[in-house]
């Protein structure tokens, strides 16, 4: 097998020290940081990632993946910045005004970096000017919303209406997502996409994008 192989498979098992490793190895032997990026760790992640989807593995095999992937990163990154190798694009991702759960939104961001994304973090409790004033100072594509309760999922609208009515009208776009919130409530507040699990914010952020 070769070493980009087995740095995908060792990630999908959750061996974090093993993907460190072959990550160094892989740069060692003369492979480039983008082929170990996109045919180890982020070819890696998309199978996790479709997996998750069809309930073949669960929460905690994605954030050990995850974790590895972190692991495999801290060894790349500085090569990647040395190549200049972009990211896919850079989202901002947080806790909508008066939520504090962050372990979906967390796991969200975890799979957009799979993906290639550069993510910003908010985290929990985030007010719309906070979205935006990160938004701008990162030149992110998209804001990531995250609500677990029907009493906050209404303050995603707000950021959406802070979009509108700002500088950022058009150029950046807005997903939703948390476990109260729907397609239909998507289409109702104006967003730009919303996703049920992980996985399919990876795939909604690729689409918006582009
Ligand atoms: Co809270 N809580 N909680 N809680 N909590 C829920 C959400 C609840 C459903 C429990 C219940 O009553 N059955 C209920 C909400 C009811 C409602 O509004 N309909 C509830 C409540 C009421 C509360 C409090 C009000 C309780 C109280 O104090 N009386 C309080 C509110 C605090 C606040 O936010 N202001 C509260 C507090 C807490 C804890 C702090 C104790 C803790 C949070 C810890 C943390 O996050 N660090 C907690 C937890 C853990 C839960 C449950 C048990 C689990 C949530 C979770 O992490 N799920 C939850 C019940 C449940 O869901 N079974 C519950 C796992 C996670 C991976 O899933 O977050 O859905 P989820 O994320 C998924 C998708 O939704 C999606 O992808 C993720 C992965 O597939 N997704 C996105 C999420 N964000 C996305 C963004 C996207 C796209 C997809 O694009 C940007």
């Amino acid at each position: 097998m070769s070493t980009v192989a087995e740095i995908k498979t060792m990630l999908m098992k959750g061996k974090a020290k093993d993907v460190e490793a072959l990550v160094t190895k892989a740069l060692q032997e003369g492979i480039s940081p983008a082929t170990i990026l996109n045919e180890g760790l982020l070819a890696g992640m998309a199978e996790i990632g479709e997996k998750f989807k069809k309930n073949e593995v669960y929460v905690p095999e994605v954030l050990i993946a995850a974790r590895a992937m972190k692991a495999g990163m801290a060894v790349l990154k500085p090569k990647l910045l040395e190549a200049k190798v972009q990211p896919r694009g850079t989202v901002v991702i947080g806790t909508v005004k008066g939520d504090l759960h962050d372990i979906g939104k967390n796991l969200v961001g975890m799979m957009l970096e799979g993906a290639g994304f550069q993510v910003i973090d908010a985290g929990i409790d985030v007010p719309p000017e906070k979205f935006l004033d990160l938004a701008r100072t990162h030149k992110a594509q998209i804001i990531g919303c995250s609500a677990l309760l029907t009493t906050t999922m209404t303050n995603m609208k707000a950021v959406v209406d802070a979009v509108k009515n700002s500088d950022l009208k058009g150029k950046v776009k807005i997903m939703v997502g948390g476990a109260p919130v729907t397609q239909a409530f998507c289409d109702e507040i104006g967003a730009d996409g919303y996703a049920p699990d992980a996985a399919s914010a990876a795939d909604l952020a690729k689409r918006l994008a582009e």
